[in-house]
């Protein structure tokens, strides 16, 4: 039986994507590096200075850790103001109702998101008190594709991968919960998320008795 539900943060519960790429876009522009929206799309569920890393590579641009530090800052203080006007009207339609379904059942809820400015932004959605457990991303050492963040929340829980599921947006963040050996579910688009158990566009379509038939 499956006992967690495991969410990702950014782009299964919130569109905090686009902030971000504001952020991002707005730092690559001052170091003269081209960055788009496809950039975007390959920093999803990546860590900070993994994002930094993979701009300054794209600009071949070359630099002390100590300045990277302050690029990193810096692109962070732009995102918590973009985020600071967020409310829980920017929360996905669905979520509280797929919250409130998995509570009746008893079911563990978690958190496995990469953001550092996760318990930030699940106050401004007023869904903090929502989770059974919150993972602490500056505590994991090895960022997603590597499976220790899941794994991590469903240790919190004293719980089996196999008794838990995890659903992410991302493909870096897919490979994680497969490395876990957890039971998965895509958000988006099926040919990118190929690997996940079930796909849904959003969690507006997600479909509780089909997820928890999987186990
Ligand atoms: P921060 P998730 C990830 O969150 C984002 O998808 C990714 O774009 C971001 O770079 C990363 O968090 C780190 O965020 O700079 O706030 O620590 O998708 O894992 O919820
Ligand atoms: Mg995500």
């Amino acid at each position: 039986a499956i006992n967690a539900f495991i969410f990702d943060l950014d782009g299964v519960l919130t569109d905090t994507a686009e902030y971000h790429y504001l952020a991002w876009s707005a730092l690559a522009n001052e170091l003269a590096v081209p960055f788009d929206r496809d950039d975007n799309e390959q920093l999803k569920g990546v860590d900070r200075m993994g994002s930094l890393d993979y701009i300054l590579k794209k600009g071949n641009v070359n630099l002390t850790e100590q300045q990277k530090l302050t690029l990193a800052d810096k692109k962070n203080l732009h995102y918590q103001q973009l985020i600071n006007d967020m409310s829980p009207k920017d929360l996905f339609e669905g979520v509280t109702e797929l919250f409130a379904q998995l509570k009746q059942q008893n079911i563990n809820i978690g958190l496995a998101s990469a953001s550092k400015n996760a318990q930030m932004v699940l106050e401004r959605l007023g869904i903090a008190d929502q989770f059974d457990y919150v993972a602490d991303a500056a505590k994991v050492a090895q960022g997603k594709p590597h499976p220790e963040i899941f794994l991590t929340v469903a240790e919190a829980f004293f719980l089996p991968a196999d008794q838990c599921v995890g659903i992410e947006d991302s493909i870096a963040g897919l490979q994680s919960i497969v490395s876990a050996k957890m039971h998965s579910v895509g958000i988006g688009q099926p040919e990118v998320l190929y690997q996940a158990d079930v796909v849904y566009a959003d969690i507006k379509s997600f479909n509780l008795q089909q997820v928890l038939a999987l186990a």
